[in-house]
């Protein structure tokens, strides 16, 4: 039968992609490092028949407008794998994330990579990771990294077909098991200027990403030894100067992006304060506010404490490092009814934190 179902999980780097050398099959100007975690899942169902007439996406019970030029973009995949496979049966694709709402974080990346795996499996074709990651790859850049579980790196590649960009795992899951990652929603509502657009300008304006690009290569070895080690001082300073240093280069473009707020000033200072003694925490921001920070299991009760004392942090998440993506079997869990291929009424309960098949219920 062509239908799949995956459920995929975001990625936060250590070691930011902010730069791209090619934009249409989306390289990478350097490497870039990642946990990938094990919450904030992204369902999404696939299915191939020759009942439909034309590709459907539904994204959190919503039709999304796939003539909408950059979604054609970031569905490029469907027709690569549809031509791999050697079919031309249109799509339906269904997707919801299992996030707490207005939760303000991105879900390309988990989205993404969920749609490469589904729609792969659906279609027929038995990837492997480095072929599911080029996939994800040319949806969304940080996609690739969620395609894989653990401390992830995607490889920049130097060819001009991509064929050498992808992510892969360098380690497991279980590999540093007392790692976590505290998130803390700070603000609601969509960027005022998106990740791609940004990279872009940054790219063409500031003249601190010269610097940014020269000292990269280094910091991806230090991290990936530092990583190697557990050595938790070590990961929180290069973590946290990274972020520092590509916010740098954001403010820096130019007219300039600020994606940082007074609240995410203000735990970065909190945090200074919280490791004064000893290094317990490392905070990460990426293209907005919300802080992301990784420190040790002993260390959650602190840093949350920490950030449930800033007025104006909404919510905390705490997550562990996950697995990569999980291939759902059974066929009740599908958000497509395989036999009908119509949509399956579903919702996610954030209570319960589970997806509710409206059938389920009966
Ligand atoms: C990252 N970000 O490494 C960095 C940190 C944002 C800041 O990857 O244009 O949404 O789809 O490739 O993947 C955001 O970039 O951009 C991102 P596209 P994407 O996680």
């Amino acid at each position: 039968m062509r239908i799949a179902t995956v459920e995929a999980t975001p990625n936060i780097a250590v070691v930011k992609y902010w730069g791209k050398r090619d934009n249409k099959i989306i390289l990478p100007m350097e490497g870039s490092q990642s946990f990938t975690i094990d919450s904030l899942k992204t369902r999404t169902t696939v299915m191939f028949s020759d009942k439909f007439k034309e590709d459907e996406f539904w994204l959190n019970n919503k039709k999304v407008d796939l003539t909408d030029k950059e979604i054609a973009e970031r569905m490029q995949q469907l027709n690569i794998i549809r031509e791999r496979a050697g079919i031309t049966l249109k799509a339906k694709i269904v997707s919801i994330n299992c996030f707490p709402t207005a939760a303000g974080f991105a879900s390309s990346a988990s989205g993404l990579a969920a749609l490469a795996c589904a729609a792969s499996r659906a279609a027929g074709l038995n990837l492997s990771a480095k072929e599911l990651s080029i996939l994800a790859r040319l949806g969304s850049g940080s996609a690739c990294r969620s395609v894989v579980g653990g401390f992830v790196e995607w490889h920049k590649g130097t060819k001009e077909d991509g064929s050498d960009s992808f992510a892969e795992t360098i380690y497991p899951a279980n590999h540093w098991p007392e790692l976590r990652l505290v998130s803390a929603v700070l603000a609601e509502g969509k960027k005022k200027v998106s990740s791609r657009a940004g990279m872009k300008q940054t790219v063409a304006t500031s003249v601190l990403y010269t610097a940014r690009l020269a000292y990269l290569p280094t910091l991806l070895k230090e991290m990936r030894e530092a990583v190697g080690r557990k050595d938790f001082a070590k990961f929180a300073e290069l973590t946290m100067r990274e972020s520092n240093n590509m916010h740098a280069t954001m403010l820096d473009t130019w007219p300039p992006i600020m994606y940082l707020n007074d609240l995410s000033k203000q735990v970065i200072y909190a945090v200074g304060e919280l490791n004064a003694n000893e290094i317990k925490a490392a905070y990460t921001f990426d293209a907005g506010p919300n802080a992301h920070i990784y420190t040790l299991e002993k260390n959650v009760p602190e840093v949350k404490r920490m950030l449930e004392g800033i007025n104006g942090v909404q919510k905390v998440i705490v997550s562990k490092i996950g697995n990569g993506p999980v291939y759902l079997e059974q066929e009740r869990e599908h958000l497509i009814d395989p036999k009908t291929g119509n949509v399956r009424e579903h919702y996610y309960d954030e209570k319960a934190n589970l997806i509710v098949i409206k059938e389920d219920e009966k």
